[in-house]
């Protein structure tokens, strides 16, 4: 962790003296060697959690980032200022939302404290805020996780304090009324209580958390979104993502790793309706804190998260990639935005994952399949009607060939020839498959009496594009004759 001040780093490290002695006498030294802020509510709460020594203010952190731990395991004071800001942000590319939020991201900081910590919380609500908020942090034990001694009008804060008594991963939120529609505009994050003990060092640690969005327009309509109450309370999102926004960790935004990392998620749902089913694709969670709680789970593929609630999943990066991080409810990802991606760079092992090592023809039922495959190339398939290759063969040309020879078939005078009633072409015994095959590289030709010398590129055309194009040309701008057929084209192709 930052040093947290030095002046309480250094009551810490004399406190920590007393940690053997009675209590009493470690509330009495606290007390009068701090003869500072802190300490005076600490009398009336159960000895097995007074001892707080020192006070910092919390390090927190926007996601995807998580504030480090501290090496001091003892209790601490730990003060939290909050700010709620309502602002306007892209909800994904064009769309703009107005967002409730804590500290002015989606989700809210993470914060990090220590079982036993006492947490002294300052909820400020913007003088520029049109509503007021509060805080409902589900790893405090009193009414309404703190919402009602944090209840604030805009321009006002409020602070109330509790202790850290449970170890655990926990979703706070704002609980003012109507809840949802605070909660679905944005207002909820991760506070993680670590236990007594601490958590295992890892290499790389990263805050996720997933929430839904209803929008009155559709999922990719673009402009300024209001909130729809209606597409809310039938649970009926237009976004599900990660880290408020669509995109928001994915690409340039993706979060790194090296082959060899330890790397552990704290990932939350803030809801307001839908359950993550949290799943990286190509990972298994070797380790899963299920729900947010001390319990570990092993070998998980994917973790089911409620709403309003956690868990904490660790695995161990063994091969590079972009690993995609999901709601594996695979359309929210896929459709609506649930997607976050990790890279993972260093060396590939092909004892671990070999990649692709080939790719073979595959006959069902066919225990020869691989030697007949070489064959197969010769087999007809279905010959298409006239109509079929003459819209083929119009895209193609208009993809291929329009820009030089022009879209009416008239060429260009002098530089490209004619197609539209063009001797040359239409009185080729091969029907102009050759030049459609090879290209045509400076032989003069004569087109309509008229004389062209130029390059004309080979390109990369199958023998059906080839024969969707000269069915197409050869029955367009006044031209006349039959289906040009694959077989056709092959055959030319082979001599
Ligand atoms: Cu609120």
């Amino acid at each position: 962790m930052k040093t947290p001040p030095t002046l309480a780093r250094f009551f810490s490290t004399l406190f920590s003296l007393f940690s053997g002695s009675s209590m009493g006498l470690t509330i009495l030294v606290a007390a009068s060697l701090s003869g500072c802020r802190q300490s005076d509510a600490i009398g009336s709460i159960p000895n097995d959690t007074a001892a707080v020594i020192g006070e910092y203010p919390a390090e927190l952190t926007h996601a995807p980032f998580v504030p480090a731990g501290r090496d001091n395991l003892q209790a601490e004071k730990v003060i939290v200022h909050l700010e709620v800001v309502e602002k306007v942000m892209n909800l994904a590319d064009g769309v703009k939302y107005t967002y409730w939020t804590f500290g002015g991201t989606v989700p809210g900081p993470m914060i990090r404290v220590q079982e036993g910590d006492l947490v002294e919380m300052h909820l400020s609500n913007n003088p520029n805020n049109k509503m007021p908020h509060n805080i409902d942090l589900h790893a405090v034990s009193g009414p309404g996780g703190g919402a009602e001694a944090s209840l604030t009008v805009p321009g006002h804060t409020s602070v109330f304090s509790f202790r850290a008594m449970n170890p655990g991963l926990y979703v706070y939120h704002c609980a003012t009324a109507p809840v949802g529609m605070h909660i679905a505009n944005g207002m909820y994050g991760l506070i993680l209580v670590t236990p007594k003990e601490g958590l295992p060092k890892v290499d790389k640690e990263f805050y996720l958390m997933q929430g839904e969005f209803y929008t009155k327009g559709k999922n990719g309509e673009t402009g300024m979104q209001e909130f729809d109450m209606d597409k809310a309370i039938k649970e009926q999102p237009e976004y599900v993502v990660f880290n408020g926004s669509v995109g928001s960790t994915t690409g340039g935004h993706s979060l790194q790793a090296r082959v060899g990392d330890r790397v552990r998620l704290y990932v939350g749902n803030g809801g307001p309706n839908l359950i993550c089913s949290f799943h990286v694709i190509g990972q298994i969670f070797d380790k899963v804190y299920q729900e947010g709680g001390t319990q570990v789970h092993q070998n998980i593929q994917t973790t089911l998260i409620p709403s309003g609630g956690a868990a904490i999943v660790e695995f161990t990066c063994r091969e590079p990639g972009t690993f995609n991080i999901v709601d594996h409810s695979i359309f929210r990802a896929f459709n609506q935005g649930a997607l976050a991606q990790l890279v993972v760079t260093g060396p590939a092992d092909k004892n671990i994952y070999s990649g692709k090592i080939k790719d073979e023809l595959y006959k069902p039922g066919d225990p020869d399949a691989s030697a007949d495959a070489e064959n197969e190339t010769g087999k007809e398939m279905p010959e298409l009607s006239f109509a079929e290759r003459f819209k083929n063969g119009n895209a193609l040309f208009q993809m291929n060939c329009a820009s030089c020879h022009q879209p009416n078939g008239l060429g260009v005078p002098g530089t490209f020839p004619p197609l539209a009633k063009s001797d040359f072409l239409m009185g080729r015994q091969d029907k102009g498959i050759g030049i459609l095959l090879h290209g045509i590289n400076n032989e003069p030709i004569s087109v309509n009496g008229k004389n062209f010398q130029g390059v004309m590129p080979r390109l990369t055309l199958s023998d059906d594009d080839i024969a969707n194009i000269l069915t197409f040309v050869r029955n367009s701008w006044g031209n006349k004759s039959p289906v040009v057929k694959e077989k056709d084209v092959k055959k030319t192709r082979e001599q």
